[in-house]
């Protein structure tokens, strides 16, 4: 019986140390995300940053990014090339998606080219990604 629980001991702090060290490696990796400022959840929620600031500078309060799910600590968080601010209050876009009308280009990129960002066809000014990918070939033929 005395040899059993000898044995058992050891057994057990060598799961504890295994299951602290498993512990220790997701941290690590947690971490990592927390370092990311696109990750929202986590820091969106950080008491760091108050609701009547504006910590990205966008022109939006973190308190109403918070109320959008637009991340407080990015100017553009869909990445289109429009600050969220713009897109909420001047191009009516959504600021949590990249290509609002889903027609496979930009936002940013339809604004530039002064095309619909919210339409994919409009009184035919508005192309799709395939007619524009074809119209540019066809300018690179000519040239
Ligand atoms: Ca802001
Ligand atoms: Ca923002
Ligand atoms: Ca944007
Ligand atoms: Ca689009």
């Amino acid at each position: 019986m005395k040899k059993k629980i000898k044995w058992i001991i050891p057994a057990i702090a060598i799961v504890i140390l295994m299951s602290v060290g498993v512990f220790v490696f997701f941290q690590k990796k947690e971490e990592k995300v927390y370092t990311d400022p696109r990750d929202i959840p986590i820091i969106q929620n950080n008491p760091v940053y108050h609701d009547e600031d504006d910590t990205d500078g966008d022109g939006l309060l973190n308190k109403e990014e918070k109320e959008l799910g637009t991340n407080i600590l990015l100017v553009d968080t869909d990445e289109d090339n429009i600050d969220d601010f713009s897109e909420v209050y001047g191009s009516k876009t959504d600021p949590l998606n990249s290509d609002t009308d889903k027609d496979g280009l930009k936002d940013g990129i339809e604004l530039f080219m002064e095309l619909n960002p919210l339409e994919k066809k409009t009184d035919g000014k508005t192309l799709i990604k395939k007619e524009l990918l074809q119209k540019n070939t066809q300018k690179r033929s000519v040239l």
